[in-house]
């Protein structure tokens, strides 16, 4: 991945003349969107800047080992204090990201309002416009991306535990442990040099991957065994939850993370989406294990989302019932795969 030049000399200026950075991501926070926002932070702090991360709502708590130390906000918990930071900052940063809206409607509508500086670091396509951008949709997570940034404007020696238990982090969870989005030797060497801070790589998969509690297994087991439907001639499966299940097993934050890759498990499925109801939409995931098969044109076509090529996002706003019935037809008529 190459850096242009005219945007970093343009970040190190922006930086130079920020006193108070805000580093701000997505709602519903995954690890790379905490972990390029703490990467960032730590390395910030180095250069004695005031800085805060602003969360548009909390992280997963399996995540909260790298807030720990870090100056943030959560943005639904404290309005007002996250707005006023925003006022004061002087240059904001807008991680894992393609537009601010991916916020969520409030704080997304507070960062466009900002007069700031803003600078984009992110790795999904069709990025909006500003500042500087540093948007690399080829790129395994924008933890990969910071990681490229930091080495350009101060060297490989710059790294220190936090920034590489923070970098670390989001490249192994973008990548589902090095499963996918990983077909590039860079992210190796990248992974290198952060090791050689002497971060212990077991202690940070155990933080971030075994922490489950007994009901998100339980939650999980039941997903699987009960509300798996398999379409073997499309070569496509789906999970469905309705909130009184997610209900019943005390669904938490993060703990669906990871459960419509299991539909990709089966041989012979190349398409599965993750349907779970919400207060007033069904949440939908989409994962495929091809990149013929584009999942954010899919998404983006047919239901209000979008993200990256073989993993994405969306929404429906009918019943789970009625979302299910147009999912199907969707699947029926393979859909999921471009025709243009
Ligand atoms: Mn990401």
């Amino acid at each position: 991945m190459i850096l242009k030049n005219k945007d970093i000399t343009e970040l190190q200026k922006l930086i130079n003349n920020a006193k108070n950075i805000t580093i701000a991501t997505h709602i519903n926070p995954d690890g790379d969107a905490i972990g390029s926002c703490c990467g960032l932070y730590h390395y910030l702090n180095l250069l004695s800047k005031n800085i805060t991360i602003i969360i548009p709502n909390n992280a997963p708590s399996n995540l909260n080992f790298l807030l720990k130390n870090v100056n943030h906000i959560v943005f639904e918990e404290n309005v007002k204090q996250a707005k006023q930071t925003f006022i004061n900052s002087d240059l904001i940063f807008v991680m894992d990201m393609n537009n601010d809206n991916r916020s969520g409607d409030t704080m997304g509508k507070t960062i466009t309002e900002m007069n700031s500086n803003k600078v984009l670091i992110d790795h999904h396509v069709n990025p909006d416009k500003y500042n500087v951008s540093f948007s690399y949709p080829d790129v395994s997570s924008t933890c990969e991306v910071v990681f490229y940034i930091l080495k350009k404007l101060s060297g490989e020696k710059i790294f220190n535990k936090d920034i590489a238990t923070a970098l670390y982090s989001g490249i192994s969870t973008d990548t589902g442990s090095f499963s996918y989005s990983c077909n590039h030797s860079e992210v190796y060497t990248a992974v290198a040099s952060l090791l050689k801070t002497g971060i212990k790589v077991n202690k940070i998969h155990n933080e971030i991957f075994n922490t489950y509690s007994k009901n998100r297994l339980h939650l999980l087991g039941y997903a699987i065994s009960k509300k798996l439907k398999i379409f073997e001639q499309q070569r496509a499966a789906y999970i469905y939850l309705d909130k009184k299940e997610l209900d019943y097993y005390h669904y938490q934050p993060g703990d669906l993370e990871g459960v419509v890759n299991y539909c990709l498990k089966l041989d012979g499925i190349d398409f599965c989406a993750l349907l779970s109801e919400r207060d007033n939409k069904i949440k939908m995931s989409f994962r495929s294990t091809d990149e013929k098969i584009d999942v954010n044109k899919f998404a983006n076509k047919y239901w209000n989302g979008g993200g990256h090529v073989m993993a994405s996002g969306g929404k429906g706003f009918e019943s789970m019932n009625e979302v299910r019935e147009k999912l199907e037809q969707q699947i029926k008529n393979m859909d999921f795969i471009s025709k243009d």
